[in-house]
């Protein structure tokens, strides 16, 4: 009777191992899916960049210059909880190779250059919204 006591011991000492490591790794699978959440874009429209101010930390697009290889992709996603467009020029000198249209908060918009330079863009609603890609 004692050696069956001290079995079942041993069997739920396994059991409660098995668990314990399965714990953590069903943690880091959630770690991972945040981290794939960060790197999908590639720029970002923070809060608040719908008023000024932005424009004097270079921030109203987050990284505001960002430099690519010919053929790569870049990827914009609306973080704030207003409207942006991710439009290809000059605020007074718009330029008809992109336009994003009104982005919802959390919506995304890519665009492929397969063209060297560097290209301009701003948002049509907030004209001190300007941000670079530069293209090599
Ligand atoms: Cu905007």
């Amino acid at each position: 009777m004692r050696k069956k006591g001290i079995f079942i011991g041993i069997i739920s000492g396994i059991i409660l191992l098995v668990i314990a490591i399965t714990l953590p790794s069903s943690d880091s699978e959630v770690k991972t899916e945040k981290l794939e959440t960060v790197i999908e874009a590639d720029v970002i429209m923070p809060i608040k960049v719908s008023r000024p101010g932005c424009e004097e930390t270079n921030s109203c697009y987050v990284p505001s210059v960002i430099t690519i290889k010919q053929g790569q992709k870049v990827t914009w996603s609306n973080e704030d909880v207003a409207f942006h467009t991710v439009t290809s020029g000059l605020y007074d000198e718009p330029r008809e190779l992109f336009d994003s249209g009104h982005l919802d908060p959390g919506q995304k918009f890519s665009v492929s250059f397969d063209e060297q330079g560097t290209f301009d863009y701003f948002c049509t609603l907030h004209p001190w919204m300007a941000g670079k890609v530069t293209v090599e």
